[in-house]
């Protein structure tokens, strides 16, 4: 919504009930109720959504990061409704959604992946022959996967049998197909994903890496750009294969080629991602590039403005996730309310928040608070600027990871590169981990609440009766923006409504 305002246009926002208030829906131009709590009932109804763009007369939709950002039926329902969809076609959503079909893709287009099965596997004595062919360990994947439902590591061919039928018995029950294929396993990865972009005309570049190494149950908690364990040609190498898998299934829009990297710097493509990041501003910060602004021009039929040789790295960028979790106790979700949010700010420093102090982390979706993001000149400045702002950070109400963050930070294995995905298995003990120090903001908030009520003469012998101000919503002020072609390098071409 912020790109939009800056690129003059108006902005819709569709609400399920609990978040009739919520952030987004006050910094929209406008806003639809769609359904009830459940996403089942309002985010991911397909044909809810396209009747309320249809009926406001939208003309592109974002998708955001989760929901229907991956559906491919979702993307051809707009095609279908005559609305943009901003993101990929429906069938490179669907080629890389199936792991097997993605797998063949690359194959063809000759790029490195673990060794394995192309197709799936679908008896369990075809099955242990293709391990054995492999060599253990391997994993165990399930074709409609990610996310590491219904993987399973097998170390010896006496395990096989039993791992199999739990990964297919996973995978049917979470996905409704219970394919599966078999992958040696790579065992100290670290998880390096590249930002493509490609436009409508066939030109695809990529903006660098990220290093998402740092996660916990297939969560990512931190993640950096650039990955410090990256040389130029190496980076080269990879890049040129990301914008390959990508010209693979004649993608369009910002896309994510996930890779694992071995201990001797060989790389395997992992996955696609078809839709932009939750850690995209990451790359936004070392490329200068609003990948949201890009999403919409290439939606437009822009051509891309750049040329690979023109997309330069400046800096480092890192980036921590708030989550209303209790690393205390197996990071449990805290939800609430946040009588206290004050973020951090400063040179260096940005914060994606999906709220602001008062709002409420429902107990109905994600409990992501914020994305904190810090700058610095190197990797160093970065980590430093980054402990500032944590211990800036003021949240109150809800449990954090914030203390978990900066564990990591202060952690010697994360400040000298030397990590890989097991980085938080290895380092931490869930059992010794710390709890929320919230205290002194939660005091702050409740004095400043007993204030407000005492002036409103609540508990005032004498005082005249008064209310507390609440924080209804204010309505969405629709702001005049000047039209801002000139600023950019992009070509005018079948612009999206102005405001
Ligand atoms: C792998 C792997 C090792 N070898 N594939 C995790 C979820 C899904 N995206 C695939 N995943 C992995 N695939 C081979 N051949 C290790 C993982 C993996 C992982 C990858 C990235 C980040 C964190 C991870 C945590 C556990 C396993």
């Amino acid at each position: 919504m912020r790109t939009c305002a800056e690129l003059g246009i108006k902005t819709v926002a569709v609400f399920s009930e609990p978040d009739r208030s919520a952030l987004h829906v006050r910094m929209a131009d406008e806003a639809y109720a769609i359904g009830g709590a459940a996403s089942a009932e309002s985010y991911l109804v397909i044909e809810r959504i396209i009747e309320t763009a249809t009926a406001c007369g939208a003309d592109a939709i974002h998708p955001g990061y989760g929901f229907l950002s991956e559906n491919a039926s979702f993307s051809a329902a707009c095609e279908e409704a005559g609305i943009t969809f901003i993101g990929p076609h429906p069938s490179a959503i669907l080629s890389m959604g199936d792991k097997t079909a993605a797998r063949s893709l690359m194959k063809k287009a000759g790029i490195p992946m673990p060794p394995g099965t192309i197709e799936s596997v679908d008896t369990m004595e075809s099955g242990l022959s293709e391990a054995e062919k492999i060599g253990y360990p391997v994993l165990i994947k399930a074709a409609a996967g990610g996310g590491g439902k219904g993987m399973r590591i097998v170390t010896n061919r006496s395990e096989f049998a039993s791992l199999f039928s739990a990964s297919r018995n996973e995978a049917r029950s979470a996905f409704g197909d219970e394919r599966v294929f078999i992958e040696k396993y790579i065992s100290h990865p670290r998880h390096i994903e590249f930002q493509i972009l490609a436009d409508q005309h066939g030109n695809v570049i990529h903006l660098f890496e990220r290093e998402c190494s740092i996660q916990r149950r297939h969560q990512k908690v931190v993640e950096e750009a650039p990955s410090s364990v990256l040389d130029s040609s190496l980076r080269k190498k990879m890049g040129q294969a990301a914008i390959e898998a990508a010209r693979s299934c004649a993608y369009v829009g910002a896309g994510t080629i996930e890779f694992l990297l071995d201990a001797d710097n060989n790389f395997y493509f992992m996955e696609m991602n078809t839709r932009l990041q939750v850690e995209h501003p990451v790359t936004e910060w070392i490329t200068g590039i609003d990948l949201v602004a890009a999403q919409i021009r290439i939606a437009e039929g822009h051509p891309l403005p750049w040329l690979q040789e023109e997309i330069k790295m400046n800096g480092h960028a890192i980036e921590c996730r708030v989550y209303a979790e209790d690393p205390a106790r197996q990071f449990m979700p805290g939800p609430g309310k946040l009588i206290r949010h004050r973020a951090p700010g400063g040179f260096g420093i940005r914060v994606d928040a999906g709220v602001e102090e008062s709002d409420v982390i429902s107990i109905h979706y994600d409990p992501m608070i914020s994305k904190l993001i810090s700058w610095g000149g190197n990797r160093a400045e970065a980590i430093s600027r980054m402990i500032r702002a944590l211990n800036e950070y003021e949240i109150a109400g809800v449990p954090t990871t914030i203390p978990f963050c900066r564990l990591v930070m202060e952690h010697e294995s994360f400040r000298s590169g030397q990590f890989s995905t097991h980085f938080v298995n290895d380092h931490f003990n869930p059992d010794e981990l710390p709890a929320n120090h919230d205290g002194k903001f939660v005091k702050e908030a409740l004095s400043q609440v007993a204030a407000e009520m005492y002036q409103n003469g609540i508990g005032r012998k004498n005082g005249a009766e008064g209310t507390i101000s609440d924080n209804e919503q204010k309505g969405s002020a629709v702001r005049e923006i000047g039209n801002s072609s000139g600023m950019s390098p992009w070509r005018k071409i079948r612009p999206l409504r102005r405001s």
